[in-house]
């Protein structure tokens, strides 16, 4: 018995502004996240660079982005008043885990890559628009931590250092899971997320499909 079916995911994004770390200012009326003493300031963009300057401030501190592996440095007032950036990217948008039978256990691959500045780093949740499906007949999703030969049985593992299911096979359901984290800031973290499939003898033939989410944002 052979199936077929292929994943087809989506990626969205979620981005919250950032209270910016120094003393804000508040009354019934406003609220000043950051606050300096200067005599103006301006933000200018081009195609290939944008400054966030303030009078007042050291010249070239505050034109680019310092980044190492443990650290960015978003140097500058107007820096400041700019919040976090998050960025999440996919390998790809589909994947395919090819025909099925009871003599194997088929995965594919993706890579998710996230860089983001906040501090206490960032989040991706996994989610489906329901089970990997032909019409009403549908593959168990994985519930005793192993894609097993011959069992009917589907999920996902993960790998790299933000991964969360590194050791064990879990599904995907229809609520949010969380399958990579990090506590601090990520410079193109990668974590790679691996889609296993397994059938048994009595599965019926078919093209099985779903779609699934991925949502990142930042910590808080
Ligand atoms: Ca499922
Ligand atoms: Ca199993």
């Amino acid at each position: 018995m052979r199936l077929y079916f292929c994943l087809c995911v989506a990626i969205s994004l979620v981005v919250f502004p950032l209270n910016a770390g120094s003393a804000s200012m508040s009354s019934e009326n406003f609220q000043l996240q950051v606050d300096t003493v200067d005599v103006g300031g301006d933000l200018v963009n081009s195609t290939n660079y944008q400054v966030s300057g303030s009078f007042g401030e050291a010249p070239g501190v505050n034109d680019t982005q310092s980044a190492s592996t443990n650290y960015i440095v978003e140097a500058g007032f107007q820096a400041a008043a700019s919040g976090v950036a998050l960025s999440a990217t996919l390998s790809t948008n589909s994947v395919a885990l090819s025909s099925l039978s009871t003599s194997a256990v088929n995965s594919a691959s993706q890579i998710l890559t996230v860089t983001t500045n906040s501090p206490t780093g960032y989040t991706t949740t996994i989610i489906e628009d329901g089970n990997l499906r032909s019409g009403s007949d549908d593959i168990n999703d994985v519930s005793d931590g192993a894609v097993t030969l011959g069992s009917e049985e589907y999920g996902i593992s993960t790998s790299g250092a933000a991964g969360q299911f590194n050791s064990t096979d879990t599904s995907i359901t229809g609520v949010a899971k969380t399958i990579a984290t990090t506590s601090t800031i990520a410079i193109s973290e990668q974590t790679t997320i691996t889609y296993k499939a397994a059938i048994s003898g009595t599965t019926v033939a078919g093209s099985y499909g779903h779609t699934v989410t991925f949502t990142t944002t930042a910590n808080y």
